[in-house]
């Protein structure tokens, strides 16, 4: 079923590993991906921009209909394949509530972290300012407190929006999983250092592990005193 799929994908973006889960998860195997380099440019390459205007990955194709922006992709892959794989919206209209707040509150949360980690990618050389950048992490240590502070709420072993893995983890691990791979200490931020260790192993989440942290598994310290 999943070959008529096209996913074309950059290493570690989150936005790409937002999709890589949710495929997964919904048991979508065997989907055509492909692995593009940011490097070389290829996200602007005529086979991205035939279906994605923006020149950006991912770009996802599911017989004709494309869906590029992640959270739209994850959300149909959860829409159109409902009863396959793990569900990913609760029925429970409560939960279900949790399960969105958190879905996109990630969205807050993932600007923060890129605010901070990809500043100098963003910002033109000639308008970085070290004071900007200080405010950057600020507002993300802010942001993570808020995140720990949710977790601490549902209790051990809990999922972001409740005993269950949901779309809102699907989305927000890429974010959790950058947070340590640049050294956030997992003693000043024990429930997200407990909910990291929950996912990284999960099957979704080793199967659609970026290639190439699994090339060089020691990332960077720019977070550790936060
Ligand atoms: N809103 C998009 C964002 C996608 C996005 O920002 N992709 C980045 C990689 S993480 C990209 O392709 N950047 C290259 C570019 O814009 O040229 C989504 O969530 O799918």
């Amino acid at each position: 079923m999943a070959q008529d799929m096209t996913l074309l994908w950059g290493s570690g973006s989150p936005p790409c590993w937002r999709v890589m889960i949710a495929l997964e998860e919904k048991n979508l195997q065997g989907y055509n991906s492909k692995l593009l380099s940011f490097e070389k440019g290829e996200q602007k390459s005529k086979e991205v921009l035939d279906i994605n205007p923006r020149g950006q990955l991912p770009s996802f194709k599911h017989g004709n209909v494309v869906v590029n922006e992640s959270y739209a992709a994850c959300f149909y892959l959860e829409s159109r394949f409902k009863s396959q794989g793990t569900k990913l919206i609760p029925d429970d209209p409560t939960e279900q509530a949790l399960m969105y707040q958190r879905t996109f509150e990630g969205l807050t949360f993932y600007e923060k972290l890129a605010s901070v980690l990809f500043y100098e990618y963003y910002v033109p050389e000639e308008e970085q300012h070290d004071s900007a950048l200080k405010r950057n992490k600020e507002n993300l240590s802010t942001e993570i407190k808020l995140w720990e502070g949710y977790l601490a709420k549902l209790g051990s072993g809990s999922h972001l929006a409740g005993p269950a893995l949901t779309l809102a983890d699907v989305v927000v691990f890429p974010t959790v999983a950058f947070l340590f791979r640049f050294g956030l200490s997992a003693e000043r931020y024990p429930k997200l250092g407990e909910y990291y260790a929950l996912l990284k192993d999960r099957p979704s989440v080793k199967a659609s592990w970026p290639p190439h942290w699994l090339e060089n598994p020691k990332g960077q310290d720019t977070l550790k005193d936060l």
